[in-house]
């Protein structure tokens, strides 16, 4: 009885085994990579710095993204980002705030921000656009239907 329910039991295992494999790499909206300068900023992806500059010439955090992130705390990338560059002839917009919330800025083919204080951008409530502060201050992203 007790092998019978130890064999049913491994059956039970192996039939959930797929649904608890980890989601590749690939499927990952973003993955962080070390290095610098816009050239380090692979095509199709918004490449968000770790430092103004592109981080300069010293290799610092990069993390690129090549799809909608609703929490960049997931991915230890909140409030981080001093620059970045969008890689893509698409658009996306930054969020200060988790959610696609709060302040937010968008940017367009091939922008490059080399220090992401005083961008002009939108603020929840206010009917013209304003200037804003996002150094270290981004938190989600939303990247449109196409994809970038
Ligand atoms: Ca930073």
């Amino acid at each position: 009885m007790i092998k019978k329910l130890a064999l049913s039991l491994v059956m039970v295992l192996a039939a959930a085994a797929p649904l608890t494999t980890p989601a590749s790499a690939a499927d990952e909206p973003v993955r962080e990579i070390s290095g610098h300068g816009l050239d380090a900023c692979p095509d199709h992806s918004l490449c968000l710095y770790q430092d103004r500059d592109y981080n300069g010439t010293e290799d610092a955090r990069i993390w690129i993204i090549t799809g909608s992130v609703e929490r960049l705390s997931a991915y230890d990338a909140n409030d981080r980002a001093s620059s970045l560059y969008l890689h893509s002839h698409h658009s996306a917009t930054l969020y200060a705030d988790a959610e696609h919330k709060g302040d937010r800025f968008t940017v367009f083919r091939r922008d490059q921000l080399a220090d992401l204080d005083r961008v002009s951008g939108r603020s929840p409530g206010v009917p013209h656009a304003v200037h804003l502060w996002m150094n270290d201050s981004i938190s989600s992203v939303w990247v449109g239907r196409d994809g970038l």
